[in-house]
């Protein structure tokens, strides 16, 4: 006899594929004026189950004593909640397996099943509000709506099942004025952890179940609007707005900035500002129906395939957009207010320009905070089935009719949730889940609901279902030759505008080669610009390592941290990687030649002019401003250029590095930032820098103490290592070839090209010996010849040091002649190294504020720089390679005020590095926690570093950006300095 025909009788709707059952069909998400409404957010019982079955529905019903039950916050994640040892379960992280058997709709017997109770009264004035509800019953006269519920839930209100649903990042509502009492209602609500749903949210996050957004109940007066459809386009020719509101309910629709009072329904043209995400416009309105009065802020705008290209109001765009995950390191996708509008204010200011919703609606807030800000939206839907690929896509929900209905429930709640949003340009039906009939039924029924967007699907090479070309880390080739139309495919693709969806992969240091896509984006007028991966690493803040990844949880499978790869830390600061973008993708282009004294000035908006802007400009004389003051220049049109000329140089200085900087600040405050905010900015040469000379007027000797003395410096007479330098002492200076790694370094194991970094490991880079040939003493120099190679290969590199001294200053050239075949490699980087005890505080001339590395160097402005050794760090969650300062002509090292610093100047500009650990302690560590601070500050002067590129889901460094090994001369001048004095902390 079988009694168990599922993985848990009485829950079978968790392992049924249909959407769910008892939710009243979908609309838009609207917050009314008058209508009342209860947030049933805050503290909730709660008790976890392993199974889906393991308790009855008794705590349902009314009187049920729950007293022993714990407490979790909603919205939340349970397995974020609990007492510190994890007291209800752990994040999960997978990248594209599903963290189960394949077995589609079947999940685990195990399923931790979160129950969860929420009692409440109605407000006093409830009860007589709910007698005049929608409809005479009082069914409809008041609306349960749940905003978010991972991955399924069955809700009880006060002892009555109202249904089942599934669609977890989508709002769902249950009709509940007949069930309501003035006091003493018991909202019950079990969440499953696994669902049929599951198999169609495969996308690369933690799996955190739970109630993660807002609860509310809803009043529904009689005559009240339930769903409305705005309407609001723009005709650029005619400088008008045309505007009709839908509405299940007749009503009037008000605009008093625009003098309009009309029916729903009825069509009403006007002279309009537009709105864009460059100049956000709304008008405020209010739809009146007979029930109640709800605030709408409209924005007119029109969105077109034209010619091939995406046009919003008759213009071609240009996407400089970032895939936004929701993500608190606290709260998981559990986002209040402010941190989303953290979000569109970090966005705003660093010239991003678009976002996609990766991989799901987002939050509703998000998108209103979008329509005001002004940032264009690729909406997409909470759909993934990645994980079929394990098994070459055989049994994929998007291509089985059983699962068509949930694949077009999900569709319908996005779209009529978020049809109202001017920012929302384009639909995306999903991502990652391979292809099938699903999403063309997807497609067809979105177009038919809503003409008025585009449809984006990356998985669509063919671009069958969709309206634009999408690809994901397509390398900078292949997007040449899309821009070029060489790309083949389809007619139907050939006519259409590319995007690049993802691209760029910010994991770890990086990424790499942004400037390079960003010119092949402006140099065709086909692609549409792109999206980077991604917004924010999604670590967790954990008390053992500041930020935990995939595997910190003791999780069976994961995928490490490859779910850290956003432009801002976890904590929301920016990361180098943010910074770059924002320089690659200004709006304002600048250049032209300081020496002529002209800056060719482009607005490169595609919709406002320059009026927003007021120049500046500033000269520099060896990275210190000496004059400054500001440019006129005209309130250039979209595209439109104009040359400017800059005044006369304020001094005359020979001899010395000279240049001028200009900036586009915002002239006024704005929504997003304050006045003299940078936007963009350009640094034009005078005079380049002249390198310094140093003639040998000194002879090395013997100090009958074991030392050899030369200049300023000591050396030890056996090794030939330095040993001080004036007051300073030198540790163990030699020739490093090393960096620890990046995550673009090791590249992703699926990657088809050469991984730079598996390589450096197996030839041994990272264990280099130092076998020293020859110390030799000269009239003018001490030459130290070396031979640097790893254990088991003839891979070698000849090192000569050359030392000389003018009395104060110390010269070292560096000569590396490779042996053996090296051609198939290139370095992590190639200099010296040395240790210096008591350093803390560093100055420099040249790239800054913030690391930079040659292919990630754009938003590194020259000047004068200073920083603590700490604050030189950059803190990637999974340590690694970080914190050079590129184009340093001078650096000064030493512990502060009063003390003696290590002046460096570089023959040519280097690459500045210090940490109070080595690269070897960096590369070891798999935490910030790991790396612990030890006495000496390990310096690298490096005359070459090797680019970053995007290897750990994308392309390599490009070959210009590699460091091939090659004979190699270069050299740095050391001295002894008090200047580090004028640093004061
Ligand atoms: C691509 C996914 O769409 C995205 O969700 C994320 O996983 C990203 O990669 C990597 O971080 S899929 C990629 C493996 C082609």
């Amino acid at each position: 006899m079988s009694f168990r025909t599922t993985g848990s009788p009485g829950a079978d709707y968790v392992e049924d594929v249909s959407p769910g059952s008892g939710t009243l069909p979908p609309r838009a998400w609207y917050a009314s004026s008058d209508a009342a409404s209860l947030s049933l957010n805050g503290s909730w019982r709660f008790r976890l189950s392993a199974t889906a079955d393991a308790e009855d529905d008794a705590f349902a019903g009314q009187g049920y004593d729950s007293g022993g039950w714990a407490e979790v916050a909603v919205p939340g994640h349970w397995v974020l909640q609990g007492s510190g040892d994890r007291e209800f379960g752990a994040p999960i992280y997978t990248n594209h397996r599903y963290p189960f058997p394949v077995d589609p709709p079947r999940v685990p017997t195990e399923n931790p099943t979160g129950d969860h109770l929420r009692f409440f009264d109605l407000p006093d004035d409830w009860p007589t509000l709910l007698a005049k509800g929608a409809d005479a019953d009082g069914t409809d006269s008041a609306v349960l709506r749940f905003d978010g519920v991972e991955s399924c839930a069955r809700v009880w209100l006060n002892g009555t099942v109202l249904g089942e649903f599934k669609g977890s990042r989508l709002p769902h509502e249950f009709a509940v004025g007949h069930l309501l009492r003035p006091t003493g209602n018991v909202l019950a609500v079990r969440v499953h952890q696994w669902s049929a749903g599951s198999y169609l949210e495969d996308q690369d996050q933690w799996w955190l179940p739970g109630i993660f957004r807002d609860v509310t109940l809803l009043h529904r007066p009689a005559g009240s609007a339930r769903d409305f459809f705005v309407h609001a386009s723009y005709d650029h020719r005619e400088g008008t707005g045309t505007l009709r509101v839908d509405s299940d309910v007749e009503g009037r629709i008000l605009v008093p900035g625009l003098d309009i009072d009309v029916e729903t329904g009825q069509v009403i043209t006007v002279p309009v500002r537009p709105w864009t995400a460059e100049t956000p416009y709304l008008y405020d309105a209010v739809l009146v129906v007979p029930g109640e009065r709800i605030p709408l802020r409209i924005g007119f705008r029109t969105v077109a395939l034209e010619d091939g290209l995406i046009k919003v109001n008759g213009r071609p765009l240009l996407f400089k957009g970032v895939n936004r995950h929701e993500w608190h390191p606290e709260h998981g996708r559990a986002l209040d207010l402010e941190t989303m509008r953290e979000d569109v204010l970090l966005m705003k200011r660093h010239n991003v320009n678009a976002v996609r919703t990766s991989h799901y609606p987002p939050h509703p807030a998000f998108l209103d905070l979008c329509d005001e800000y002004g940032l264009w939206v690729i909406d997409e839907c909470d759909l993934e089935t990645h994980g079929f690929t394990e098994q070459g896509w055989r049994d994929n929900p998007v291509d089985d009719d059983r699962w068509t209905p949930a694949l077009l429930d999900r569709a319908a709640r996005m779209v009529e949730r978020d049809k109202n949003h001017p920012s929302v340009v384009i639909w995306s039906l999903g991502n990652e889940a391979g292809t099938g009939r699903g999403l063309t039924a997807m497609a067809e029924w979105i177009r038919g609901r809503d003409g008025s967007r585009l449809i984006h699907y990356e998985g669509d090479w063919n671009c069958r279902d969709t309206d634009v070309y999408s690809r994901m880390y397509a390398d900078h080739a292949e997007v040449d030759r899309i821009g070029r139309g060489l790309d083949g495919g389809p007619v139907k693709r050939r006519q259409l505008p590319f995007i690049h969806c993802e691209y760029a992969h910010a994991m770890g240091n990086g990424p790499g080669g942004l400037a390079d896509y960003q010119r092949l984006f402006e140099a065709h007028d086909r692609i549409q610009g792109g999206f980077v991966w991604e917004w924010i690493d999604h670590g967790v803040k954990d008390e053992r390592y500041g930020f935990a990844y995939g595997g910190d949880f003791g999780e069976e499978l994961h995928d490490g941290n490859f779910v850290c790869d956003g432009l801002l830390f976890p904590d929301r600061t920016p990361s180098p990687g943010l910074l770059e973008y924002k320089k690659v993708v200004e709006p304002v282009r600048m250049e032209g030649d300081g020496v002529e004294g002209v800056v060719r000035i482009t607005n490169r908006y595609d919709f406002a002019d320059l009026s927003a802007l007021a120049f500046t400009w500033s000269y520099d004389v060896d990275g210190e401003s000496v004059g400054t003051g500001t440019l006129t220049v005209p309130a250039l049109a979209p595209g439109d250029s104009a040359d400017v000329k800059l005044p006369e140089p304020p001094v005359d200085v020979r001899g010395t590095e000279t240049r001028w900087t200009v900036r586009a600040v915002l002239a006024g405050d704005t929504a997003w930032a304050p006045k003299g905010h940078v936007v963009a900015w350009v640094q034009l040469w005078c005079a380049p820098r002249q390198s310094i000379g140093v003639t040998a007027r000194r002879r090395p000797a013997l100090d009958g103490r074991g030392g050899i003395t030369l200049g300023p410096a000591v050396f030890s007479a056996r090794t030939g290592e330095l040993v001080t330098v004036g007051g300073i002492d030198v540790s163990d200076l030699k020739l490093d070839v090393w960096r620890a790694p990046t995550d673009n370094d090791e590249g992703a194991p699926w990657q088809p090209d050469l991984r730079h970094g598996p390589l450096w490991r197996k030839l041994g880079l990272h264990r280099m010996q130092h076998r020293l040939e020859a110390v030799e003493l000269s009239d003018d120099a001490l030459t130290v010849r070396t031979r640097v190679a790893p254990a088991a290969a003839d891979l070698a590199l000849r090192t000569v040091y050359r030392w000389t001294s003018d009395g104060p200053r110390l010269k070292l050239t560096v000569s590396v002649t490779p042996e053996g075949d090296w051609h198939q490699v290139s370095l992590p980087r190639l200099g010296i190294r040395l240790g210096l005890t008591a350093a803390d505080r560093v100055r420099w001339h040249g790239g800054g504020p913030g690391e930079a590395y040659p292919d990630t160097g754009s938003a590194a402005m020259l000047g004068r720089w200073e920083s603590t050794v700490d604050d030189l760090q950059t803190p990637y969650v999974r340590p690694q390679e970080n914190g050079a300062r590129a184009g340093v002509r001078w650096a000064e090292i030493g512990r502060g005020p009063d003390f003696p610093a290590l002046r460096v100047e570089g023959g040519a500009e280097f690459w500045f590095t210090a940490r109070r650990w080595t690269s070897e302690q960096l590369d070891a560590a798999n935490h910030l926690t790991d790396l612990t601070p030890g006495d000496t500050v390990w310096v690298n002067l490096d005359h070459g570093q090797q680019g970053i590129g995007s290897q750990s889901c994308g392309p390599g460094p490009l070959p210009q950006y590699l460091l091939p090994v090659r004979p190699t001369e270069f050299s740095f001048v050391f001295s002894e300095t008090n200047e580090i004095n004028e640093i004061n902390g």
